[in-house]
């Protein structure tokens, strides 16, 4: 039997894309990026063997924003902290399972890099074994910060220089934009590398499938109740056609899915969490999952603004409410709101 095609790998790929950027790479964004991946395939490994790993179940405790914290979540968290604090290309993080940003410790090598990360998105699904991922962000740090603050973090999304996810579902895919279109990569356990099998990614222009969660609806600003009211009534309705709907509880497969065959993802501001800003953070969520779906050709707004311009106000988990996708389908949804 021929020998399993080996393809283009994440390494290669990487530095590949080094060589593009010439000489403005040091080859230190390709380290990162590398310590990233490896991040990526150490709970990958643990996410897998689920029980037989002892890694479900919740820990008793709670992040800063009173979630509870499952194991897995603290345990992925930990794998990103170890991958990006030992080789010398990240000066500081921020995760949504640490209350404050991350200064690497005394006598830990630094870099120009800060990175932000929810280690374990959708960690609600671990224990229904259903999608689980992780999110991340890169931006540059400024000069010569040695501790990064807060306020080195607060940077709107358009400031990113990479932006990624690693979805662990049938198969782990981890996808990444560096602003020169997204490309997935499917991890081969046997090898341990992640092998390119999706290169330039794009969302379709046009979806008639949405996600939201629909048990939120009383508690929607009447745009958005009236945008998916129109998509429900169907053909005979406004939109003149049959929608369907999707939700998986895990914004890592939500927007694979889009990624994959078009749609439309929503987690608008409602009345439950209109004081604190939305749902889902800003800086480890909304921005990086913008920035991929923007650089696959789709759009990707609050609502009321582009996420990527949304001014950060120094709290590394500052809320936004989100309307993501397909992008002639985000701008009907954002004409409801123009409108109003
Ligand atoms: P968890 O990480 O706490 O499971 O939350 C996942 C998430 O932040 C996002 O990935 C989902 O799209 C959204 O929350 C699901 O929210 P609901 O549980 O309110 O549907």
């Amino acid at each position: 039997m021929a020998a399993e095609k080996m393809g283009t790998t994440l390494s290669t790929f990487i530095i590949d894309e080094q060589r593009r950027l010439g000489d403005q790479a040091s080859g230190l964004f390709t380290g990162l990026l590398n310590d990233i991946a490896i991040a990526c395939k150490g709970i990958s490994n643990l996410v897998n063997k689920g029980d037989l790993a002892g890694v479900l179940g919740t820990t008793g405790t709670e992040n800063t924003m009173g979630d509870a914290q499952k194991k897995m979540d603290l345990i992925a968290n930990d794998l990103f902290i170890d991958a990006l604090e030992n080789n010398g290309h990240c000066a500081g993080m921020a995760s949504e399972e640490l209350d404050n940003v991350l200064c690497l410790p005394e006598g830990k090598p630094r870099g120009p890099y800060l990175v932000t990360f929810d280690p374990l998105d959708g960690s609600s699904n671990m224990d229904i074994n259903m999608d689980v991922g992780a999110i991340f962000s890169v931006l540059k740090a400024p000069e010569g910060v040695q501790c990064p603050t807060a306020e080195d973090f607060s940077r709107p999304g358009v400031e990113q220089v990479a932006a990624g996810y690693c979805l662990y579902g049938p198969s782990s895919m981890l996808v990444l934009t560096t602003g020169n279109g997204v490309n997935g990569f499917t991890l081969c356990s046997s090898i341990g590398e992640f092998i390119l099998t999706h290169p330039n990614m794009e969302i379709p222009e046009d979806t008639s499938e949405f996600a939201i969660n629909m048990s939120n609806q009383r508690f929607w600003e009447q745009p958005v109740k009236d945008y998916i009211a129109d998509c429900i009534q169907g053909e005979e309705g406004p939109l003149g056609k049959r929608y369907n709907m999707r939700w998986v509880a895990a914004m890592v497969g939500e927007i694979h899915r889009i990624l994959i065959r078009g749609g439309i993802f929503m987690y608008p501001i409602d009345e439950r969490n209109r004081e604190a800003g939305g749902k889902l953070r800003l800086l480890y969520e909304g921005n990086p999952m913008a920035m991929i779906v923007e650089a696959a050709g789709g759009a990707a707004y609050t609502g009321y603004e582009r996420i990527l311009e949304v001014k950060p106000n120094g709290d590394p988990h500052q809320r936004v409410p989100v309307i993501m996708g397909s992008k002639n389908e985000v701008e009907k949804a954002m004409d409801y709101h123009r409108n109003a």
